[in-house]
């Protein structure tokens, strides 16, 4: 697998906007591989890994994990894949997450979905969600808010001006969102 013939996606919005439902449709639909960082990270927790007490801090927190470790996990997940097509969901987060992915793995997203979702429907959503994560208190939510407004912007703004931005609107049901996001992937489809 070639640099040239992957199709990256990354996926971007605030916590509890949807990231990864809509992604678990794109994948059904248009057959990407999603690659959560967030997950791989739980995922290193959960393997006993020595970063495992360093990642679970940080999450706790809602802060950022270093990005050198984000970024192997996912070349990891994307040197193992058969496929070229990839959602990149929660990552980037910060400038430094972006240019890392851009150093390490060489290339650049060819889309970012961006979905905004207003702030207390996404508090709402994580507090209904009720599966154990470590972060889905009010204490990290609103840390992880915090985090999101003052770094994942910038990089939602980057990606605009670079025009590879879609922006969608995340309120509504599941199916109403899908039917926004449906129309860029079967723009793109190769
Ligand atoms: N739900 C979904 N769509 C709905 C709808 N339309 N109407 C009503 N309910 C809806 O959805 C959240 C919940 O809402 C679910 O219960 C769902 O059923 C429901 P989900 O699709 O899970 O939203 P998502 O945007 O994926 O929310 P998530 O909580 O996963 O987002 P975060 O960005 O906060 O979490 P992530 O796993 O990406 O990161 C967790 C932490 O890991 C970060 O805070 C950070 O500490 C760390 N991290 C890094 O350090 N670096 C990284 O690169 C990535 C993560
Ligand atoms: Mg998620």
């Amino acid at each position: 697998l070639t640099l040239k013939d992957l199709f990256i996606t990354f996926v971007l919005g605030g916590p509890g906007s949807g990231k990864g439902t809509q992604c678990a449709k794109i994948v059904e639909t248009f057959g990407y591989v999603h690659l959560s960082a967030g997950e791989l990270l739980r995922r290193e927790i959960a393997s006993n890994s020595e970063y495992g007490s360093m990642i679970l801090n940080t999450i706790k927190d809602g802060k950022i994990v270093p990005s050198e470790m984000t970024v192997r996990l996912i070349q990891k997940e994307m040197e193992l894949s058969n496929n070229h097509k990839f959602l990149i969901d929660g990552f980037p987060r910060n400038e430094e997450n972006r240019i890392a992915f851009e150093t390490i793995i060489g290339a650049d997203p060819d889309i970012v979905l961006f979905f905004n979702c207003p702030e207390e429907e996404m508090v709402k959503r994580v507090l209904n969600r009720n599966q154990g994560r470590v972060d889905d208190n009010i204490e990290t939510i609103k840390k992880r808010l915090q985090v999101f407004k003052a770094s994942n912007l910038l990089v939602v703004d980057y990606y605009s001006d670079k025009g590879k931005l879609f922006e969608i609107d995340a309120t509504g049901t599941e199916e109403e969102i899908f039917e926004r996001v449906r129309p860029v992937f079967a723009a793109f489809q190769h």
